[in-house]
Order: C-alpha cells, then sequence, then structure tokens
C-alpha cells in the first residue's frame, strides 16, 4: 500500500533520483513489469549488459529476465528472504536459516514430508502431506499437527515421568539404565493421530526384564503414578547381544486387569545398538497399529477401547535411548 502511494508521488523527485542511473535500471525494469516481451528486450538489452558477452544474449535472457535485473547483487529473491531464488530451497517461503532436515534439498519450510527425503515432493492425493510421509497417500485430508526435529523449534514441552532426559547434538536422550517416560504437553492432540518417530538404543541395562524403547499414545496418568496408554516400541530380549529384534504394541500399565495386550513381532533383523529406526505408531476409534518402517515389516495391529484420547510420550526400559524426529500427523 505504501509502496503504490509512495510511486504516486514520486514523479517530481524521480526525475532527480533517475537522474544519475535511472537510464539503465529504469528502462529493464519497465519493460519487465509492463511486458517482459521482445520488444522491449531487443531494445535495452544491448547497451547495459552486453560489453562483457556479446554471444551470451541468446541463451540468458529468457533465463535470467528477473535475475540478472533486480539488483546484480543476489538475484531474485522471490519470499524476500536473503536467498536467491535460484539456490533457495524454498523460494516462495522466507527461510532464511536454508534448514533441511532430511537433505532433499526441499528447506523444511515448505517440505512436504519433513523427516521423509523426497526431493519430488509427490502428492497423490494433493493434501498436506507428500506420499513418502502421508499415513493415507490417496486420501486427501492429511496434515501435519507437530514436529520436534529437536533443534530448538519444537513448540511443545516434553515432561518427565521418570528416567534422566536431556537433549544433545540435535536429539532427545534417557541416560537413566533402568529406563524412564516423559509424556509430551501441548494444546490437545485430536484422539486420532499417526506419530513418526526415529529412536536409538545406545546400551543395554546389565539386569533388566527388558531392553526396550519407543513411542506413547494416548499417555494418560495410571492409578499407581505410573503411566497408562499404548506403546509402540522396539524390543530385545536379555541376555544375547545383539538380541534378535522385535516391534511391539502393548496397553499401558502392562498387562493390568488381566485383559491387556502385549503383542511383539520378530522382525527377522538385529536390532543394532547405535543405530536409528523408525517406528510409526497409529491410534484412530478403537484402532491401534504399531509398525517399524524398515523394509517389509508388518505393522501390528489390536482393537482396543481403552484409552480414547491423550497425547504422545517417548519411553525406554532397561535400556539407554536416544530419540529424534517426533512427527505427528493427523486428519483436518
Ligand atoms: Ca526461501
Ligand atoms: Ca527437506
Ligand atoms: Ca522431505
Ligand atoms: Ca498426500
Amino acid at each position: 500500500m505504501q509502496g503504490a502511494r509512495s510511486d504516486a508521488p514520486r514523479p517530481p523527485d524521480a526525475p532527480r533520483t533517475d537522474a544519475p542511473r535511472p537510464p539503465d535500471a529504469r528502462t529493464p525494469d519497465a519493460s519487465r513489469l509492463d511486458a517482459p516481451r521482445l520488444p522491449d528486450a531487443p531494445r535495452v538489452p544491448d547497451a547495459p549488459r552486453m560489453p562483457d558477452a556479446p554471444r551470451a544474449p541468446d541463451a540468458p535472457a529468457p533465463t535470467n529476465d528477473a535475475a540478472p535485473a533486480d539488483a546484480g547483487v543476489v538475484g531474485s529473491d522471490t519470499d524476500r528472504d536473503g536467498i536467491a531464488d535460484a539456490v533457495d530451497n524454498c523460494p516462495l517461503v522466507a527461510n532464511p536459516d536454508q534448514a533441511d532436515e532430511d537433505g532433499d534439498r526441499v528447506g523444511n519450510a515448505c517440505d512436504n514430508c519433513l523427516i521423509d527425503a523426497n526431493t519430488d515432493q509427490a502428492n497423490r492425493d494433493g493434501d498436506g502431506l507428500g506420499d513418502a510421509c502421508d499415513p493415507r497417500p490417496m486420501m486427501p485430508g492429511d496434515r501435519l499437527l507437530y514436529a520436534d526435529l529437536f533443534d530448538g523449534h519444537a513448540t511443545g514441552t516434553w515432561a518427565p515421568q521418570s528416567g534422566t532426559w536431556t537433549d544433545a547434538a540435535g536429539q532427545r536422550g534417557q541416560s537413566n539404565a533402568t529406563g524412564g517416560t516423559e509424556q509430551l504437553t501441548m494444546p490437545a492432540l485430536p484422539s486420532n493421530y499417526t506419530v513418526d518417530v526415529d529412536l536409538r538404543i545406545d546400551a543395554l541395562a546389565p539386569i533388566a526384564l527388558r531392553h526396550a524403547a519407543g513411542v506413547l499414545m494416548r499417555v494418560g496418568t495410571a492409578g499407581g503414578g505410573g503411566v497408562s496408554g499404548y506403546a509402540c516400541y522396539l524390543d530385545s530380549p536379555p541376555g544375547l547381544t545383539p538380541q534378535n529384534g522385535r516391534v511391539g504394541l502393548t496397553r499401558l500399565p502392562a498387562q493390568v486387569g488381566g485383559n491387556g495386550f502385549d503383542d511383539r513381532t520378530d522382525i527377522g533383523a538385529l536390532i543394532q545398538l547405535g543405530t536409528a529406526y523408525r517406528l510409526r505408531g497409529q491410534v484412530a476409534g478403537d484402532r491401534v497399529r504399531c509398525q517399524l518402517r524398515l523394509g517389509t515389516v508388518q505393522p501390528i495391529e489390536q482393537r482396543d477401547g481403552t484409552y480414547s484420547t491423550g497425547s504422545i510420550g517417548l519411553a525406554s526400559e532397561g535400556a539407554t535411548a536416544r530419540f529424534d524426529h517426533v512427527v505427528v500427523y493427523g486428519t483436518n
């Protein structure tokens, strides 16, 4: 608005300002705005830029109508974030930090799958999530609800219930050998959601009934001060190193009430200490799912109506673990 008004009264000043360099700058700009077509191009181009490249005109002209012209400093910068369009990983979204967590050359600010490398940004159903991460890639309506990359951009607060939790090197770690749990406190998540998390088990407690780490869903406080909800986790039987890996889905507190469940599936591979794995947990109505996003490992599914709402959490048992990339997806 202001710019437009300024331009209007500008005429009087114009002559003064334009005087020094205007002839070159003004003419090109005008030709671009009015009509980046041939008529104007041929006329001015030769004079201003020709000296350096007499032959370049043919090729460069079409490509750089905007770039060279703007300032001769950084080229065209549509989103005005200081990064020229040609090298901006989000040309239409201001993101001066150029953060790109999954390294697919699409900045976090405009990546439709934050933690899944998908340079093509394929999104068949046209909703807010790319095929690479969309829980329902052929059904519109999904979107990102929450993401914590543990790089200082979190919008929620983690509330430790037990264990020793600290952030380091862009990850969230639990270093108490016996394990620990914590819950994400944030504006209520909807009842149904999908959560992806990368987790890594670094060390096993010498004596433990279980060596496991995972993500919690529909978390709440259990009667005895413990945690309630559903846990999607990686598990390794004690006594062997490395152990046969298993992925599990259980209701917490485990086995309480006599009708709880704790299903585990051998994933046919070893869980390597120090290696990160991605788990996907899902809750929708009374359907609860857990899947290790690795190869062809099949998801474990249960139907259970014990818990209908609640946030997400992180947990480890008999293991020192590190977590990264907690991303929650939901339906509009
Ligand atoms: Ca940008
Ligand atoms: Ca990216
Ligand atoms: Ca991506
Ligand atoms: Ca999609």
